[in-house]
């Protein structure tokens, strides 16, 4: 019989109202399981771990992966799938940073919540919640379908590491601008396999150091010497250059010097676009130009998740500058196109 492990973290999906705040808070899974009885006719084995205290996704931290990395690890020869039930607002930064501490990943990590409460009338929750586990549970050949770690939201499959957060209201409520989606549901699970990463050769490897010394600076006309200088001097190790278009920013000398200084105190600065479509191109422009021969390292099409999670995982590998840098610009877990 197939196994699933459902890992409860908290969010919306689990959450009741707090008669006394009038405020959302995350209850326990007993109540998720009794909204859900379709689940005992799904023919699966599941067990559950359940976080306590359960969290909102908003107080997610770098020591909850690895929280759950571990789990993921301590129970991978166990069972054939996984799923989270997580928040939707960092459900994506929590997709991203599992997708590099899990190497050779060759079972589902699929994480789903909701925006509606499990116990509410027009509940998203179980839909999402019941496909989820079909598709943890999906094999072809005797193969995992889907060796990711993925978000599965309103009937779409997306790579975790591709996918952001873009409407706090709708059901709809990830997109994955620059890659495809890995599945849709209709009448049928439809798999693109494309788009899906092969079952690697290798064990599994759980990298679980960060270093989440890391800071961002995002441009806007007119931003001010102390405003970017309070990022550039201050001790964080790497700096995420959130960027105009193709990944240009202003060329005033005093901003190139500034950015320049940082670089010369050992900083890493990745650039990364704040569109959420396309690519950043270093030297297209001439107002990019001048970061490329510096040595800004270019993040191509990264979500800004991808980018925060991918930088505190490289430089918790405790590379050189050099390494460092190869590897932000680099595809990793399919994270970006270059
Ligand atoms: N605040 C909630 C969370 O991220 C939002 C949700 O799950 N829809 O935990």
């Amino acid at each position: 019989m197939t196994k699933i492990l459902i890992i409860y973290t908290g969010g919306t999906i689990g959450m009741v109202n707090n008669p006394l705040t009038g405020t959302l808070m995350p209850f326990d899974f007993e109540q998720i399981k009794n909204n859900v009885p379709e689940m005992a006719r799904l023919n699966y084995h599941f067990e559950v771990y359940s976080f306590d205290p359960i969290l909102d996704s908003s107080n997610m931290h770098p020591d909850t992966w690895v929280k759950l990395a571990r789990i993921i690890e301590s129970n991978y020869d166990h069972f054939d799938g996984f799923v989270i039930l997580h928040g939707s607002d960092t459900m994506a930064y929590t997709a991203s940073a599992l997708s590099f501490m899990l190497e050779n990943l060759g079972k589902p990590v699929v994480l789903t919540g909701s925006q509606l409460p499990i116990g509410e009338i027009r509940t998203d929750a179980k839909e999402n919640f019941i496909t989820a586990l079909e598709i943890a549970a999906t094999k072809k050949h005797g193969k995992a379908m889907v060796p990711e770690v993925c978000i599965y939201f309103d009937y779409q499959l997306f790579r975790g590491n591709r996918a952001i957060k873009y409407n706090a209201e709708n059901f709809e409520a990830f997109r994955t601008p620059n890659y495809h989606k890995l599945a849709v549901a209709g009448v049928h699970l439809t798999f693109f396999k494309n788009y899906i990463s092969q079952v690697p050769a290798g064990p599994l490897k759980v990298h679980a150091d960060f270093n989440a010394n890391i800071g961002v600076l995002k441009m806007y006309p007119g931003i001010s010497i102390s405003a970017v200088q309070a990022v550039t001097r201050s001790s964080v190790d790497a700096i995420i250059l959130e960027t105009f278009g193709a990944g240009n920013t202003n060329t005033e000398p005093w901003f190139i010097e500034t950015l320049q200084e940082a670089i010369n105190a050992g900083k890493i600065l990745v650039d990364i676009s704040q569109c959420q479509v396309g690519s950043v191109e270093l030297g297209k422009y001439e107002t990019s130009k001048m970061l490329q021969q510096m040595g800004v390292v270019s993040g191509y099409d990264m979500t800004f998740e991808a980018a925060v999670t991918k930088l505190m995982y490289v430089m918790g590998l405790g590379m050189s500058v050099e390494e460092t840098s190869k590897l932000m610009s680099q595809s990793l877990r399919g994270e970006l196109s270059a």
